[in-house]
């Protein structure tokens, strides 16, 4: 079907951030389009659907501030949320809100087009539309585009091949002879769910992480009643904070302690659960003291030594790299290597060299017979999401070729020479609990596009807003400087790019925390949007 038509708005996805996007674009009266490839809303919880699946952040915390009736009212039972209990809460924001008339599903953003004389994005979609917008919003998630390695032989596999976030109902894993590859959360995870009920299961490592414990708990009915009273303070203290996760970040180094002291606040925050909460709910330098890394590193080999009995195997499950990551959270993991139907194939000594019909090979002419074999292995992350559509803004330049080097924007939320286009998360959003700072973005968004409305109503310009290439490289060098203070750009890892060949080596986000995106975006309103020029 193609429609000739101009909207005041196009909101590219329905996950955390574009929901809210379009929730307030609706607000400002703006007619406004939502577009997503799935089948409903959700975004990143509506694809991960894999056995284990789970998010890792406290329950209280991952979800929206701003609908104060859901937060007293929403059902969820444990410390964290799974995934059907997010793809139900999204549902329900979306139902509440009215938004499903909004959105067309199976839809992608094909290209995108910046006409200069009618200040205009021409966009096209999968669907055949064609139509322009003043407005255009990515809320596109910062893992959206698959990595799936180019495995020789891969295409002869005779059993079933899934990538995590592919992951569907008709899946066949019970009984199963099944190899996961990729020991980020989502292999975690998995591993931990599958291992139960799969006839066998190997792992494949190529470098090993720290999993620290979920604690995973029901939450009681007198716990919930006292966070739904406090959520105001709780959500205060979450936009003020560096994590956002809610919980408190002490200033507390470790060397400030004694030996015995930091041995009791390790075990503390083992029992407490949580990756997160490990790495900056106890102390304040193990993302940026490499000493003082190696004390949490030394605590965490000695659990996993302590929990897997084959010393060989645990050898695997050690890792070599600084404690900084993305820090994961399972129960199970560790567990599941004392089970006689799970191993761990370390792809450092035994990379793995094809597939076959029979199963994965590795360079000790091994074959692995497997019926599953489920890719783990991440995406593409952050500018990655943006590289499958075509946009280009001025002068017809290519967002690919602007991002080359690296993805510079003004505080993740637009970029240069690509006059209203919007960023929800974009790359150089904060390293941060996703769902508030998925709102901030979001709102900060809503905000540029009601000045620029405002301009407009007004007769004051055209309603056109673009960063500065100045502002753009300025945000750029203050990520990278306090990249560079901490361990983070010491471990290779999706923040930084480097786990898709080709891709700019860079940071993608701002490791200063949620408070302090907030408080840069806070000073922007306050002096009038320097970063910004309004045509
Ligand atoms: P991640 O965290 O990017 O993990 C991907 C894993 O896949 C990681 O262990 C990679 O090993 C591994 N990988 C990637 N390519 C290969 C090849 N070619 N061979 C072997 N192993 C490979 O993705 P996740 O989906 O787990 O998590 C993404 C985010 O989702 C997570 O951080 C949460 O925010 C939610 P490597 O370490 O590169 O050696």
């Amino acid at each position: 079907m193609t429609v000739s038509k101009h909207h005041d708005a196009l909101v590219v996805g329905t996950g955390f951030g574009g929901l809210y996007e379009l929730y307030l674009l609706k607000q400002l009266g703006l007619d406004v389009v939502a577009i997503d490839s799935a089948t409903d809303v959700g975004g990143t919880w509506h694809w991960n659907r894999y056995p284990g699946a789970r998010s890792d952040v406290d329950s209280q915390t991952y979800r929206y501030s701003w609908d104060k009736e859901l937060l007293q009212t929403s059902k969820w039972s444990h410390n964290y949320l799974t995934q059907p209990e997010l793809e139900e809460y999204f549902q329900g924001i979306a139902r509440k809100h009215d938004l499903y008339p909004h959105i067309r599903f199976e839809t992608e953003l094909k290209h995108a087009n910046w006409n200069d004389q009618k200040n205009v994005w021409e966009v096209g979609t999968s669907a055949g539309d064609e139509f322009t917008v003043r407005y255009l919003v990515t809320a596109i998630g910062i893992l959206h585009r698959k990595n799936i390695p180019q495995v020789p032989g891969l295409e002869t596999f005779k059993g079933r091949v899934v990538h995590s976030s592919s992951w569907k109902p008709d899946v066949e894993w019970e009984g199963k002879r099944i190899g996961v590859i990729g020991s980020g959360a989502s292999g975690v995870q998995l591993v931990g769910a599958l291992a139960e009920h799969a006839k066998s299961l190997e792992h494949f490592i190529r470098h090993p992480q720290y999993v620290l414990p979920a604690a995973l708990r029901p939450v009681s009915p007198e716990e919930r009643k006292a966070i739904n009273e406090n959520y105001d303070k709780l959500w205060h203290s979450v936009f003020a904070s560096s994590l956002g996760f809610g919980f408190p970040e002490p200033n507390r180094p470790v060397f400030s302690v004694s030996a015995k002291d930091r041995e009791h606040i390790f075990q503390d925050l083992w029992d407490e659960g949580s990756g997160f909460r490990f790495m900056f709910g106890g102390f304040s330098d193990l993302a940026t003291d490499e000493a003082a890394n190696k004390e949490a590193i030394n605590f965490i080999h000695r659990k996993i030594k302590e929990i897997v009995k084959d010393p060989e195997t645990a050898e695997v499950l050690l890792s070599k790299d600084w404690f900084a990551r993305r820090p994961l959270t399972d129960d199970k993991y560790y567990y599941r290597f004392n089970q006689e139907n799970v191993s761990a194939v370390d792809l450092k000594k035994t990379p793995i060299t094809s597939i076959e019909s029979g199963g994965i090979k590795t360079s000790d002419g091994k074959l692995h017979e497997l019926d599953l074999i489920v890719f783990a292995t991440g995406f593409n992350a952050t500018d990655g999401s943006y590289f499958a559509i075509d946009i280009k803004g001025r002068d017809g330049l290519s967002l690919r070729d602007h991002w080359s080097e690296a993805p510079r924007t003004h505080l993740g939320a637009a970029t240069s020479k690509f006059p209203n286009l919007f960023f929800v998360n974009g790359p150089g959003a904060a390293f941060a609990n996703n769902a508030p700072v998925t709102e901030t973005g979001a709102s900060f968004a809503a905000d540029l596009i009601a000045r620029a409305e405002e301009y407009r109503k007004e007769g004051k310009g055209n309603g056109v807003i673009e960063s500065t290439k100045e502002a753009d490289e300025q945000w750029f060098e203050t990520i990278t400087t306090v990249a560079n203070q901490t361990l983070f750009s010491k471990t290779p890892s999706w923040f930084f790019g480097e786990n898709v060949e080709g891709g700019a080596v860079a940071p993608r986000f701002f490791f200063g925390g949620i408070g302090r995106l907030r408080a840069a975006i806070a000073h922007e309103q306050e002096q009038g949007y320097p970063g910004f020029q309004f045509s």
